[in-house]
């Protein structure tokens, strides 16, 4: 089979031949329908290296992933062949307290996996190919009537990782609240659903690009500001000079981060998504008082279930572009030159 390989740091991912991969005992292969192109695969081309991860190259690229089962390992039940899957994306042991719970994104033994890696995709081989090989069972969440895997594969982790941060600051987003979605891309648009579809906050939008703020609008933001030195003042402006209760900074650029904390309630939550490299000082007097900072990375998988629920409802529509496996590519220099709005998907295969 063809599949996009990162064969090292600080370089071009290449279309090669590969075997076919087969299941081993209680692990699954799925033909893949759908994996999203994220913007950590720039990172992972351009910025990371040797030393940094426990991890590395060569492997397939594609961590948000969704498809139909095709094989089975040895002990496996619960899935049938043809099933549509959407694959959880952080693979962590399995055995500690939190992957216990489901949330392996906080893995506490990843020396303990299998194999170590952040997952398919990710150190193991990924779904930009047509087959892929999924290490366990119980890292498949069956997807519910009326979602096709290339709609769900974003869900994976342009949708869940939004879902998880704005999940837990539910209790700080009453009817009255303010939310601000900083960077409204593959993940920030998914974000301004997720947060119109179980909050009833308002939601300000801001980006640097017009397309982008559109595309926040047609998503059911409430307000969509261009982003610049006034932004954060137009926050204030616009919530009575209090400030947003929870700031989601999906970009994570200093620029974003000095903006988030101007921007911010006191007692609100400013939250980290974005791997943008910048920093934000943290004294008495940088944030407002009570402010909680923390960053999240990605979602748990009884959160993916609620994810995937929202969608199969019709709440949550991720805006997507589909790209055959041999324009992956396209995909990746569109997303780096700020061409794309919403999210690309790289079909490798369209049926079961
Ligand atoms: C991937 C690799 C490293 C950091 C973060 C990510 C995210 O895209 C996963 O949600
Ligand atoms: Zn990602
Ligand atoms: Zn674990």
């Amino acid at each position: 089979m063809r599949a996009l390989r990162l064969r090292e740091w600080k370089s071009d991912p290449v279309l090669i031949d590969v075997p076919d991969p087969e299941p081993g005992p209680g692990q699954v292969v799925i033909r893949v329908g759908g994996a999203g192109a994220c913007h950590s695969d720039l990172h992972l081309m351009h910025e990371f290296e040797g030393g940094l991860l426990p991890w590395g190259p060569p492997f397939t690229l594609g961590h948000e992933n969704a498809g139909w089962v095709v094989a089975l390992g040895d002990g496996v039940s619960g899935l049938q062949v043809g099933q549509p899957v959407a694959v959880y994306g952080p693979w962590g042991c399995g055995t500690c307290a939190r992957c216990r719970l489901g949330a392996e994104n906080y893995c506490e033994d990843p020396a303990n996996a299998p194999v170590p890696s952040g997952g398919g995709g990710l150190g193991l081989d990924g779904g930009m190919s047509e087959y892929m090989l999924v290490p366990d069972a119980r890292l498949l969440v069956p997807l519910p009537d009326g979602l096709d895997p290339a709609s769900a594969a974003p869900l994976t982790d342009a949708g869940l990782t939004p879902y998880h941060a704005i999940r837990r600051s539910w209790p700080k987003l009453p009817p009255g609240a303010t939310a601000v979605v900083i960077g409204t891309g593959g993940l920030g648009h998914l974000a301004i659903q997720i947060l119109k579809a179980t909050t009833a906050a308002t939601v300000i939008a801001v980006d640097t690009r017009t397309e982008a703020l559109d595309l926040a609008l047609k998503n059911g933001a409430d307000l969509a500001l261009p982003s610049n030195d006034g932004t954060a003042a137009s926050i204030r402006d616009s919530t009575g000079e209090h400030g947003a209760d929870v700031v989601l900074d999906f970009v994570g650029a200093d620029a974003t981060l000095a903006m988030a904390a101007a921007a911010a309630r006191t007692l609100g939550d400013v939250t980290i998504v974005g791997l943008g490299g910048g920093t934000l000082p943290l004294s008495f007097f940088s944030v407002p008082y009570e402010v909680s900072l923390q960053t999240t990375y990605w979602g748990t998988r009884p959160e993916l279930v609620e994810v995937l629920n929202l969608a199969a409802r019709g709440l949550l529509r991720p805006d997507i572009v589909q790209f055959p496996l041999e324009e992956a590519m396209d995909a990746y220099r569109q997303m780096q030159n700020g061409e794309l709005t919403g999210r690309a998907v790289i079909v490798p295969s369209q049926h079961r």
